[in-house]
């Protein structure tokens, strides 16, 4: 399948892990919209959050669990926010399934 974030995860291309266990993988986005931004993703391909269902759901739990670790890693003390674009209206340029970390400034409060 050709998924970049299949091939990061595989090590096929190069990225800035900050996070990994056996089921999630968490490196920094390569075009920053925060001072911290990484991209937390399954290490099984799943295409987008339209796509979560009881056979993969496990996946979003383990994400979610792991998202309070990296944000203390990151120094994220004072709050942070979680993105995941979907489809075509969502603006989801990447087709594997992934979380936006952001923080590290106040956030704008235009869109949520
Ligand atoms: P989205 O628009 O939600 O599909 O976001 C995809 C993000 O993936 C975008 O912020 C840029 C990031 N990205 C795309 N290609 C690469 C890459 O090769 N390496 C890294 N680290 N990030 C990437």
């Amino acid at each position: 399948m050709d998924c970049i974030f299949c091939k990061i995860i595989k090590g096929e291309i190069p990225s800035a892990r900050v996070f990994e266990n056996d089921k999630v993988y968490a490196f920094r986005d390569i075009n920053p919209q925060a001072p911290v931004h990484v991209l937390i993703v399954p290490k099984t391909h799943v295409p987008s959050a339209d796509a979560i269902a009881a056979r993969n759901s496990d996946l979003v739990a383990a994400i979610f669990e792991a998202i309070p670790e990296i944000a203390k890693s990151e120094g994220l003390t004072n709050g942070y926010r979680i993105i995941t674009n979907c489809g075509e209206d969502g603006c989801q340029t990447v087709k594997h399934l992934h979380f936006h970390l952001l923080g590290g400034k106040r956030l704008s409060e235009e869109m949520v």
